[in-house]
This record gives structure tokens, C-alpha cells and sequence, in this order.
């Protein structure tokens, strides 16, 4: 049967989604769009044939105008719709972050262990990465040995003028935070922030790139290279060092070309196209599991550990090695 979704939040996020699931996703179809802005909600609209609009989650569900709700607002207003969308029990995507900090992301944990069971899967989409799941697999294998070291690099061609020092962190950083854990398969116990030359091609407000160090609870040891004013594209890749190899991610991938003395092969521009299959193997998934009264990826508990580890990096921006101390995990989340 058909899964009606409602979109909210129709930016870059929101709109991708939209046709994401009108064209690719099956079993399921946008049925309603919630956004404030009205020109953004009429874009969004003409590629969801017929999807009602409104500018207020209660309105949608007063409604009932939808089966689930996928919420692509900036993380500041992720609270306010996750609520009511918990109030009245539907199943929940929710764009990374799950909130911006540790005392949100509680009260959401609050909210949803009223209801039977976990009802929010958190975007965390590179875990639907095909290679991101091989180098796990290869991890659990055991077969280069233990894990030691993980060398990440995260970069951006540009980001834009909203974009502040903090967010390379809980914009950005956020998803190390939560897909080296799934990896390692341990906690983060502590974060530094160490600060190289600063790229005089940054916009005047930030400070950037940086080096994060990330250590798991386990000893595993991570490096992020953190930056997003690099120009030439869009990047994310990685090197696991294991105790009898080494193992890479994310290597370039695009059309070879031989040409006047170079040999060059096409790269990114934007994480909507370097993780679409990623995204959209997400939204499947997720799609799916809702049919089955359940979830398929990171649950809120993993939203607000990572919200934990963003309150440490925001904190080691300034300097020093920051802990990070996780709760015992509520058997909710088991
Ligand atoms: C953006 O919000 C994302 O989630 C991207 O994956 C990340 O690479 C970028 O730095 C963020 O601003």
C-alpha cells in the first residue's frame, strides 16, 4: 500500500526529497508539504502531483493529510514539529542534527518513550552509503585485524553566508560523530580541535580548516580534516588503518579523461549528488520499515549521543580535550 509523506521544510533538503520520492521511492508518495514560505512551498509542490500545502505541521495533522512525516527544516526548528508529529504518533524522519543540543534532543527522547516504541530514524544517510557498509562489514570481519586508526577528510566546496564557526561542528563534523561509532562500533570518549593555517579563501567569519580529533571509548584514534572552502568540489573520504592493512572510501569515482598532457576524473560539486544513492536507499529503507512498524538506521538515542559529541566539539573549538559522557542507554532503545 501507499505511504503518504509529508515533507517539512522545503530547501535544498526538503526539495531533493520531494522528487527523490515522487520519481524513485516506492510504496510511498508526498501527499503534503509544510513550509512557511510560500514561493519555496509552490516550488516544492509542482513536483509533488497532488500534494496539499501547509505552513503548519498541526494543520497537516488536523487534516490527516499524512502517514508519516519527513522533516527537512534547519536543526533549530527540528523540535518544534517533532513534537507534535510524536503528540500524534506517526513515524518520524528527521534530517541530521536530531536537535542542536543535549537538552533538546532529551526532551525529544522524552516525548517519544510515551509511545510503545521508537518512532524517529535520524538522517544520518552515509550509514546507506554502499561503501561506508563494506568497510563496516570489513571491520565485524575481523579480517585485516582490530581497527587502530580512522583518517577522515570532510570538504566542501563553499557553504553558505548562514553557515557559522559552530556549525562545522554540529552542521558538519555531526556526521563523523555518528557514522566512525556505527564503524568502530564504540562511543566517542573525547574531542580536541587543533587549528592549521587558516585558508585566506574562507569567508572573514571563519576560522577554518581544522584538524578534529575524535577518540573512541574503544582506543580507536580518528582524524577530520574539517573544511569548506576548498573550491574544487566536494569531498568525503576515508582511510581505515587496521593491525594487518589499510582500507579507502570515497575515492573519486567520475569520468577519466586523457587530455592535453593530464589525466583528470570528475569529482563532486555537492553532497546531493555525492550521497544520492545513499539518500535514497535511506528513504527505501525507511519506507519500508514504517510498513513493518518500525525503524531501519539511527534511532533518537543515536541523535542525542551525537548531540553530545557536538557539545564537546563545539567546546574544544575554543581549545583543550573535551569528554564526552554518555548515559546509560534507556532499554527503549535496546
Ligand atoms: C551539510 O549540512 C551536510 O549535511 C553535508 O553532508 C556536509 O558535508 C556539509 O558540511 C553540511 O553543511
Amino acid at each position: 500500500e501507499n505511504l503518504r509523506i509529508g515533507i517539512v521544510g522545503a530547501g535544498l533538503m526538503g526539495g531533493d526529497h520531494v522528487t527523490r520520492i515522487t520519481n524513485r521511492v516506492s510504496g510511498a508518495s508526498v501527499s503534503a508539504i509544510v513550509e512557511p514560505d510560500e514561493t519555496r512551498g509552490a516550488a516544492a509542490a509542482a513536483n509533488a502531483p497532488g500534494a496539499r500545502s501547509f505552513t503548519r505541521i498541526e494543520d497537516a495533522i488536523e487534516a490527516d493529510a499524512l502517514d508519516a512525516v519527513l522533516i527537512a527544516t534547519p536543526g533549530a526548528y527540528h523540535e518544534p514539529v517533532l513534537l507534535p508529529a510524536l503528540e500524534a504518533g506517526l513515524p518520524i524522519l528527521c534530517e541530521k542534527p536530531l536537535t542542536p543540543d543535549p537538552e533538546s534532543s532529551l526532551r525529544i527522547l522524552e516525548a517519544e518513550q510515551k509511545l510503545d516504541r521508537p518512532h524517529i530514524q535520524v538522517g544520518f544517510m552515509r550509514r546507506f552509503d554502499a561503501e561506508y557498509a563494506k568497510l563496516r562489514a570489513l571491520v565485524e570481519s575481523g579480517r585485516l585485524g582490530e581497527l587502530l586508526m580512522v583518517r577522515a577528510v570532510h570538504r566542501n566546496p563553499d557553504v553558505p553566508p548562514s553557515y557559522t564557526q559552530s556549525m562545522l561542528i554540529t552542521d558538519s563534523v555531526v556526521h563523523e560523530f555518528d557514522v566512525t561509532p556505527w564503524l568502530a562500533g564504540s562511543d566517542v570518549r573525547s574531542v580536541e580541535v587543533r587549528h592549521p593555517r587558516r585558508n585566506s579563501k574562507a569567508p572573514e567569519r571563519l576560522r577554518e580548516p581544522i584538524l578534529v580529533l575524535i577518540e573512541l571509548a574503544n582506543g580507536v584514534l580518528v582524524d577530520v580534516e574539517m573544511n569548506v572552502s576548498i573550491g574544487f568540489g566536494y569531498q568525503v573520504a576515508t582511510e581505515a588503518v587496521f593491525e594487518q592493512g589499510v582500507a579507502r572510501i570515497g575515492q573519486p569515482q567520475g569520468l577519466q579523461t586523457w587530455h592535453d598532457g593530464t589525466f583528470a576524473i570528475d569529482e563532486h560539486r555537492s553532497f546531493t549528488t555525492r550521497f544520492a544513492d545513499a539518500y535514497d536507499a535511506q528513504i527505501q529503507r525507511w519506507v519500508e520499515a514504517v510498513k513493518r512498524g518500525t525503524i531501519d538506521g539511527p534511532s533518537a538515542w543515536d541523535g542525542f549521543k551525537v548531540a553530545l559529541a557536538c557539545e564537546a566539539g563545539v567546546a574544544a573549538l575554543d581549545g583543550g580535550i573535551q569528554q564526552v559522557v554518555i548515559p546509560e542507554r534507556p532499554a527503549f532503545y535496546a
